[in-house]
Formats: C-alpha cells, structure tokens, sequence
C-alpha cells in the first residue's frame, strides 16, 4: 500500500545536496556519540563483523515518488542501541560525511537498519557507500546516506532539511511533509 500522495516509482532518483564523497574504508569511522554510557568508533570491518541481519524498506520521497522493492542488509539499529546505551534519547541526529544531517525520532530510528548492502549489492557511492542509515516510515529524507556520526539527544535538534521547514518527525502515513 502507498501512502497518502506518492506515487509508484521503478527506481531510485539520485539526490544529494551536495557531490558524493569518495570513501577510503580503511579511514572511515562511524562515531556514536551523545546521550550514552559510552561514545564508540566503529570502524567498517567493526561493521561488517557485527551480526548483520536484513530489512525491506520501501523509499518514500516527499517529492512523491516511492519505491517499494529494496532490500536492504547491514546492522540493525537496536544492535547500536544495545551496545551504546542511549539514556532517555528523544532524537538520533544522523550526520554524514558530505555535511548533511537529519533528526530522526527514536522510536523510529530504533526500527532501522544501518545498510551496507542494497538489493543484495554493496551499496553504490551514488546511494549511500560505505554506510547508509535506511528507516522505516519517514520520508527518505530521513534516511542519511554516507552516514559517519549517530548523536543521540535527549530533545530536538534540526537537520539540514529539517532547518529548511521539513517536518520535525516526517511520518509518510500521517502525510508529515512540512513543519
Ligand atoms: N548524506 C546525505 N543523505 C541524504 C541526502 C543528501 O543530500 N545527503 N538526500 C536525502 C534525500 S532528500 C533523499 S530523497 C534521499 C535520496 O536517496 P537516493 O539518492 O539513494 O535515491 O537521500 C537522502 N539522504
Ligand atoms: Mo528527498
């Protein structure tokens, strides 16, 4: 089933607000980092050596477009949770190596995946590689490709289309396009 005002779509547009960044696996590092018992660096081979589970998740763009086939393969956020230990987080800021970042609430966030495969392949740089957060129900906006940092906060903070008057939560059922 779509959601309220999209439309079906074959593939994914490619959008980036910025160019895509060329990623070295051997230096890249996800920091975890907040409202936690303890910051963590994990590196890609950390990553790759956690248990890795899979998720389908259609990609909603509040342009319109949908994309309901993707399959999606990495770590499971609640993984990060259990070994990060978020005290009360309200948001999980997502920031990525090309600038950008988005608020995305923690009961949503905690349904995700941190994706290093899409449809069975390593991600494409253009999608996302080495590491693209994928969560279910919010806007694809939601979901931070070339993903380097998980915040977690204890109240609200804007992200890069969030400070733009895109919607604070960003529910695709409920229609949450704009603030
Ligand atoms: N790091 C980063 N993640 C991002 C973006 C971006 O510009 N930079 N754009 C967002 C937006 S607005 C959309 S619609 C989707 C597009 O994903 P795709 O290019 O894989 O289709 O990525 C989201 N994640
Ligand atoms: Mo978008």
């Amino acid at each position: 089933m779509l959601p309220p005002g999209q439309y079906e779509a074959e593939k994914l547009k490619v959008l980036n607000f910025s160019s895509i960044p060329e990623v070295d696996v051997g230096d890249y590092t996800l920091r975890i980092t907040g409202k936690i018992e303890r910051a963590l660096r994990l590196s890609y081979d950390d990553l790759r050596s956690m248990n890795q589970a899979e998720l389908r998740i259609p990609a909603h763009c509040v342009e319109g477009w949908s994309v309901a086939d993707l399959k999606w393969e990495g770590v499971l956020a609640e993984e990060i949770i259990s070994i990060s230990n978020p005290e009360k987080s309200e948001y999980a800021l997502l920031k990525s190596l090309d600038g950008y970042s988005t608020a995305v609430p923690f009961e949503y966030f905690e349904r995700g995946i941190l994706a290093l495969k899409m449809n069975g392949k390593t991600i494409p740089p253009e999608h996302g590689f080495p590491v693209r957060a994928v969560i279910p129900d919010l806007y694809f906006w939601k979901s931070a490709k070339w993903l380097c940092e998980i915040e977690f906060l204890d109240s609200y903070m804007d992200g890069f289309w969030e400070k733009r008057g895109y919607h604070e939560v960003g529910d695709v059922w409920l229609e949450q396009r704009r603030k």
